[in-house]
């Protein structure tokens, strides 16, 4: 077959980034309209939201959960709770296409035995970015984390296991997906200013999607 370079078509490919972290290129490409409805489907039963952190300010990417679990933030600090705030009910029941990506990721990075209670949807807009940040709200830091991006390509930054370390700049596209646990649990971690470029499934805007072992 010709390689058609305006498709999605290229198999996925791996790339280590440190112990216990690596980039899954295109992993999630094939299953991407499918997951797009999914998080559709979500965002219709609980609205994705920009939440405030403890300092009073408001993250510039709009939030919402599925799952047993969802991680929140406001006033009063960071945490994961199992009802969403803006109505006191649980959050939406995880989809089982988010659920199933997220396991085959991580067995293809070495975690045969993840199984997430806690899937945080990020929705980034031009100008939205997410500043240097430890994910360490959960209980047991055995289990790693996968993020899967979808829609425009963002720069994340992988840094170090302190906040002062320089991080690395990897640019994420459509359907890369980033699996990270162990020794790369704690690093600090970001993406830069979202920069308006359109993606044919999501126009200008950004999907992320981390799955956690909340609990
Ligand atoms: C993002 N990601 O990619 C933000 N956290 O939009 C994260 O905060 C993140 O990508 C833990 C592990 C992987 C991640
Ligand atoms: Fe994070």
């Amino acid at each position: 077959m010709t390689p058609d370079l305006f498709s999605d078509t290229a198999e996925p490919w791996e790339e280590p980034l440190e112990d216990g972290a690596v980039v899954l290129r295109r992993f999630a490409s094939s299953d991407a309209r499918e997951l797009l409805d999914a998080i559709e489907q979500v965002a219709r039963q609980a609205p994705l939201r920009q939440m405030q952190t403890p300092g009073g300010h408001t993250m510039s990417a709009a939030m919402v959960c599925c799952g047993s679990w969802g991680w929140v933030t406001d006033r009063k600090g960071y945490r994961y709770q199992t009802t969403d705030p803006l109505t006191d009910r649980p959050w939406p029941d995880m989809p089982a296409v988010l659920r199933d990506l997220a396991r085959a990721a991580a067995e293809q990075a070495g975690y045969p035995d993840f199984d997430p209670d806690a899937c945080l949807i990020n929705r980034y807009l031009p100008g939205a970015k997410m500043g240097l940040h430890q994910d360490k709200d959960e209980e047991d830091f055995e289990q790693p984390i996968v993020s899967v991006s979808l829609g425009s390509p963002i720069v994340f930054q992988f840094g170090g296991l302190r906040r002062s370390d320089r991080p690395q700049k990897i640019p994420l596209e459509h359907g890369d997906v980033v699996v990270w646990g162990g020794p790369s649990r704690l690093r600090y971690h970001g993406v830069l200013t979202l920069k308006s470029v359109e993606h044919p499934l999501t126009g200008a805007c950004r999907y992320n999607l981390t799955f956690r072992k909340a609990r």
